[in-house]
């Protein structure tokens, strides 16, 4: 396959202009480079800066399976009947488990596909978790620059990293379902911490009650808190219950409204910015560690003139010259 030979440079700022006259093209490409990351994501990142930030962001996760783009594609709907521009980002992890996540999503969300209110998009791991950490919140700020009044971030409520990105949006919708749902699964998962809402979705299989009984009771458990996470239920397949999850998420947004929400967005804020000086420091450890200066190093502390911290301090500190030149410390 041929290189692409587009100039970044050039590139994203006709992307831009382009995805903001509502081409969904241009932005699907600008996502694609934010995931990639390195300097076009960079340079996306910028663009955006500049834009005021009013996108509401709404986290999905739970289990594999527990019907989050189902109820997702149905809240969909609850927003453009309030005539809200809305953008789903699918987190597809990519496993075997749940490979086949990004064509039922495709199949699930297409009522929208004609509409160019909506925007959707699956977002696949690669593997690269700490990547997908750092690509969500641009990606997020990128929807928000566009004009999407709510962005809705799904993720399989597996692993840590994926918890984490669906919890670092403003309103956190935890799905459980009948069966694995008892309130032990959650809780292990760490999804008991992070629910704003907990909703139990096919409500029409057994255990449906017994499975809020226990949530209730888990949170019963917990201190006491300002907001009280509510336990609602739902039929994905039919929408039964939809127009309250929606209603709650509104509910939790005036909650939030002023001063909660701008600590929550400050503490997520700090932690992305952290993530990525950590990220751009690993790429400059590798570039010492490349350098002639970090191989002439490396010779003498496998030599044994130099020991392994004094040598990383002599790059950090940026004499790696004098110890190439007198080989001592
Ligand atoms: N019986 C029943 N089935 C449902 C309900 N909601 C969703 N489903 C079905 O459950 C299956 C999984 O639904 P999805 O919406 O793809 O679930 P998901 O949580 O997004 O799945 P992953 O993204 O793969 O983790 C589909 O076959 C749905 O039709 C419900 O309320 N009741
Ligand atoms: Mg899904």
């Amino acid at each position: 396959m041929a290189p692409v030979k587009a100039s970044p440079a050039l590139r994203v700022p006709e992307l831009f202009r382009e995805a903001e006259q509502g081409s969904q093209l241009a932005l699907g490409r600008l996502v694609s480079l934010v995931e990639q990351g390195g300097s076009p994501a960079a340079e996306v990142s910028s663009i955006c800066a500049s834009r005021a930030s009013s996108a509401y962001v709404i986290g999905m996760t739970g289990a594999p399976g527990a019907g989050k783009s189902t109820l997702v594609s149905r809240l969909i709907a609850e927003a453009r009947a309030q005539s809200e521009r809305v953008a789903v980002l699918a987190i597809d992890p990519t496993s075997p488990l749940t490979g086949g996540a990004m064509l039922g999503d495709r199949v699930r969300m297409q009522d929208h596909v004609l509409d160019s209110g909506v925007f959707v998009r699956s977002m696949a791991t690669r593997g690269h978790l700490g990547g997908l950490a750092l690509a969500v919140p641009q990606v997020v700020r990128l929807l928000d620059a566009m004009g999407f009044g709510k962005v809705i971030v799904e993720t399989v409520g597996v692993g840590q990293v994926e918890v984490e990105v669906a919890s670092h949006t403003d309103t956190v919708v935890v799905v459980v379902t009948p069966g694995w749902g008892d309130a032990v699964q959650a809780h292990k998962a760490g999804l008991l911490e992070v629910a704003d809402i907990f909703v139990v979705n096919k409500a029409d299989r057994p255990g449906a009650d017994a499975t809020r009984r226990d949530l209730e009771a888990m949170l019963d458990l917990g201190s006491p808190i300002d907001w009280r996470p509510p336990v609602l239920m739902s039929v994905g397949i039919t929408g039964e219950g939809v127009p309250e999850i929606w209603k709650s998420i509104l509910d939790h947004r005036d909650f939030l409204d002023g001063e909660r929400l701008a600590e929550r967005r400050s503490i997520r804020l700090e932690e992305e910015l952290r993530r990525l000086v950590r990220e751009m420091l690993d790429a400059r450890a590798q570039e010492i560690m490349a350098s002639p200066a970090g191989a002439s190093l490396l010779s003498q502390v496998a030599a044994g003139t130099v020991d392994p911290w004094g040598a990383a301090r002599r790059l950090l500190d940026g004499r790696e010259s004098d110890a190439a030149d007198t080989g001592q410390s």
